[in-house]
């Protein structure tokens, strides 16, 4: 930091420079998240302030956050639901699993997780001590229930289901999973921080939320599919005792006990999330869920036309394309022709994910750029 400060017309310069350097999302099919929906920027810069993590000094927001949290409950079909909004889906995940570990008394506990599981499970792994299994995932890679169960040993607490898989869009049997849990009364924890805010909406219906007994808390994600601000995540429990598991003493704020793990927190991001929800609706919701399916099947079957099969029918706003050297086609997409996508761990795939700032004229152009590389 210099001595003295710049202009203010030099830090506009400097704030454009920088921001002009960044990816436009216009030719990005590799994000989960997009622009956020322009109430949700208005709710974002009136709260701006507002710090949660004392909520006694802000009501106001607090009591949108109550009700952001019960909308959400209700989407996934509880209606008294205990929760908070995050800063994503990695600490919603954390949070989860942290309850898992804070209410047993197992000594070297271990949670089961899809194969496909996000790699902040990897984290969680490493910040808590615990062991994190992997289970294998069927040929449509939904997790194998067989695996699951195998998996399962005396030290087990927890298990982890996907509902919206980040690189397959694909929804884990939480209805198997369910079962599995009530019966070795474990934990289960269903990651829909893609998925929360697609599965409802789609014309398809499946059973992945709080609808399923055995399911104990659900992550869903405002600034993904939900097109609220960045930082906006959902932590849902269906029981109070498993939100006051992770309760600390506060002693010197304007409440007494915290449940959240960071201190300071956003209020920016939860009138963001409010406003949103409540200018959209449903309604809203499934007429942009469908854009992007429309943007989805567009997509399968340009692609088919010119060769190139989906590793399975998308289920959600996700494709995952069978092409040959993902590694440098994903290169060549980015440096000849400005597209980001990105590539499956196992197998290696080319991986789109459709939000909806993309538009059926850059998708028309994308298939030109995808046909004229895979045709040389
Ligand atoms: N769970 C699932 C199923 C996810 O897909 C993700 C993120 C997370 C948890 C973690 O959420 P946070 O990143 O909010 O903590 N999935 C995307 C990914 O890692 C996130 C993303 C978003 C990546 C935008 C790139 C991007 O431009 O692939």
């Amino acid at each position: 930091m210099n001595e003295k400060g710049i202009s203010n017309q030099k830090l506009t310069d400097l704030l454009d420079t920088a921001k002009s350097n960044d990816v436009g999302y216009e030719r990005v099919l590799s994000a989960m998240c997009t622009y956020p929906h322009d109430v949700a920027v208005q709710a974002h810069t009136k709260f701006i302030e507002a710090n949660m993590g004392d909520p006694g000094l802000f009501p106001g927001t607090y009591s949108l956050e109550k009700e952001v949290i019960n909308m959400m409950g209700q989407l996934l079909h509880c209606s008294s639901v205990h929760g908070y909004i995050t800063t994503g889906g990695t600490e919603s995940n954390i949070q989860a699993l942290r309850t898992m570990v804070n209410s047993s008394n197992v000594a070297n506990p271990n949670v089961i997780v899809p194969e496909s599981a996000h790699f902040s499970f990897d984290k969680i792994a490493n910040i808590l001590g615990i062991e994190v299994k992997k289970a294998e995932l069927d040929s449509k890679f939904k997790v194998d229930i067989g695996s699951v169960k195998s998996l399962i040993d005396s030290n087990t607490i927890g298990l982890v289901g996907i509902a919206g898989s980040t690189e397959f869009g694909q929804i884990d049997p939480i209805n198997s999973l369910s079962d599995i849990a009530l019966e070795n009364n474990l934990y289960l924890h269903v990651d829909a921080a893609f998925g929360g805010f697609v599965i409802p909406f789609l014309e398809t219906s499946y059973h992945f939320d709080f609808v399923l007994d055995g399911v104990t808390s659900i992550a869903l994600d405002p600034h993904k599919m939900g097109f609220s601000t960045i930082p906006s995540g959902g932590i849902l429990f269906r029981n109070r005792e498993d939100l006051n598991h992770l309760q600390t003493h506060t002693p010197y704020l304007t409440i007494s006990t915290q449940s959240s793990l960071t201190g300071t927190r956003s209020g920016a991001s939860v009138a963001a999330t409010y406003a949103v929800m409540s200018y959209l609706g449903k309604e809203g919701y499934r007429q942009i869920v469908k854009q992007c399916m429309d943007l989805t099947n567009d997509l399968v079957e340009g692609a088919k036309k010119i060769g190139i099969n989906p590793l399975i029918e998308p289920v959600m706003n996700v494709v995952t394309l069978d092409v040959q050297d993902p590694d440098t086609l994903r290169a060549r997409l980015r440096d000849e022709f400005g597209w980001y996508v990105s590539i499956t761990r196992n197998p290696r795939a080319l991986r789109l994910v459709l939000m909806p700032h993309l538009t059926h004229k850059n998708l028309d152009l994308f298939l030109q750029d995808l046909e004229k590389l895979v045709k040389i």
